[in-house]
């Protein structure tokens, strides 16, 4: 097993799994860029190589139409991952963002688009040291051209394409077990239009319980209750980076953001993008210092084959960060508090903006407020990854010893 992934330069199963002998954290293999081949292996025949310009929406579009019909779906394949042509150049295109890093393959005859690889740079801190690595994500072959070994292919360009650059190291995230995760969440959902949810299959109807119930129990707040809390503004963007990167230095692995950084994944600009992709509210104390805020993103799944819905709408909780966090003792009892309040006033706006269901990790401080805010654990796990890097393993977050 593993054929391809025994030839990487990641940790394997079985090895270095003694929990009471930690060792010694860094790269696996090194390497220079001298040594990186400047062309790409070839495909088999009939296929090429192709580098996608998501700066013309003609190419944008080829990329969106090969994910909407072809990206990550459940196990039961009833929704399936539509990643809109603005959530795509949002996740795509961060400050830093290559366009050789935006990797396809085209079919030589039809100029097809059937398969597609990208990555994005990120300063990564694991434990006490940053790494500059990239991010792999949105790897996807066409359903025709499946278990034909194209997979092993596109992470091989990829990983070239990054090593060409000087980089040689990669975070990555999937639903499937490969050798071998650094640390493993899970997904949890929060209902908020359950009528919907139920007819499309996502939520039950649980033994001995009626639907009124149901739609009692997810009933959303009539307003926000944080006083302070405003939507984010440009003139936020420094006060919000500092805020998230003294929150962030109390987990074992995180991004690093800068002040660019921070503009790009969560401030809304209104002028531009026609569907928005994140919500983020602050909370501006008497002072005009930002004591806290909170952030979601828009991801829509396709439900494939009902008869009456299209779409799911999602909102993922994203970052968030609060002082209360940040106390020399922190007392988690307060902690816990805070980030209820701010969690109820987000599903406040999850609800105004048409959200069907709010979807969280088991990572960050999550394990305060699922419970407490009818969040429900679903089947799905994100296991994460790290490529040429060797590093303990980090507990997820709902287990509160040791939090990602
Ligand atoms: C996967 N998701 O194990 P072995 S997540 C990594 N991530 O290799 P084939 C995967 N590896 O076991 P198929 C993988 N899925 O023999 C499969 N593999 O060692 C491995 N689905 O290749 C698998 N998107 O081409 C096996 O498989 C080998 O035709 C088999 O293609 C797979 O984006 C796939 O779920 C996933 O489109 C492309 O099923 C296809 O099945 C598909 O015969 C639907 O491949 C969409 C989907 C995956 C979403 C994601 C993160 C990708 C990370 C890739 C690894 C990056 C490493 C870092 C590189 C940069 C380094 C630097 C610096
Ligand atoms: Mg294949």
């Amino acid at each position: 097993a593993y054929k391809f992934w025994a030839t990487q330069p990641v940790q394997k199963f079985g090895e270095d799994e003694n929990p009471d002998k930690p060792f010694e954290e860094g790269p696996i293999k090194i390497q220079t860029v001298d040594e990186i081949p400047k062309e790409p292996s070839p495909l088999i025949d009939g296929f090429e190589w192709a580098t996608l310009d998501l700066t013309k929406d003609e190419e944008l579009k080829e990329v969106y139409e090969l994910l909407n019909g072809h990206y990550v779906e459940d196990d039961e394949a009833m929704f399936r991952f539509n990643y809109s042509p603005s959530i795509l150049k949002w996740a795509m295109m961060p400050p830093g963002w290559k366009k050789e890093w935006h990797r396809g393959v085209r079919a030589t005859q039809s100029r097809r688009l059937v398969a597609f690889i990208a990555a994005i740079p990120v300063e990564l801190r694991v434990r006490d040291k940053v790494i500059h690595a990239s991010e792999v994500n949105f790897l996807c072959i066409h359903k025709k051209l499946r278990a034909k070994r194209l997979a092993p292919v596109l992470i091989k360009e990829i990983t070239r394409l990054c090593n060409l650059e000087g980089v040689f190291q990669a975070i990555y995230t999937g639903g499937i077990v490969l050798p071998r995760p650094v640390s493993t969440c899970r997904y949890y959902h929060r209902a908020i239009n359950w009528p919907k949810l139920y007819d499309v299959g996502f939520s039950h109807l649980p033994k001995g319980s009626r639907p009124q119930h149901q739609i009692k129990k997810y009933a959303t707040p009539e307003s926000t209750k944080i006083k302070g809390l405003r939507e984010m503004q440009k003139k936020d963007i420094p006060a919000v980076q500092k805020l998230l990167t003294r929150y962030l230095a109390k987990y074992q692995l995180a991004a690093e953001f800068d002040d660019h950084e921070v503009e790009h994944w969560l401030w809304h600009n209104s002028d531009d993008t026609p569907d928005r992709v994140v919500w983020t509210y602050v909370v501006e104390g008497p002072h005009k210092e930002i004591t806290d805020f909170i952030s979601f993103y828009c991801l829509e799944s396709s439900v494939i084959n009902h008869p009456i819905h299209n779409n799911v709408r999602a909102a993922y909780l994203f970052y968030y960060a609060t002082e209360v966090g940040l106390k020399d003792e922190v007392d988690r009892a307060e902690l816990k508090s805070r980030l209820n309040e701010l969690v109820t006033d987000s599903l406040y706006y999850c609800k105004k903006y048409k959200f069907d269901v709010y979807n969280a990790l088991s990572l960050m401080d999550n394990g305060l407020f699922l419970e407490e805010q009818k969040f429900g654990p679903g089947d799905g796990q994100l296991h994460y990854y790290l490529f040429n890097y060797k590093a303990n393993p980090i507990a997820g977050g709902v287990d509160k010893r040791n939090r990602l």
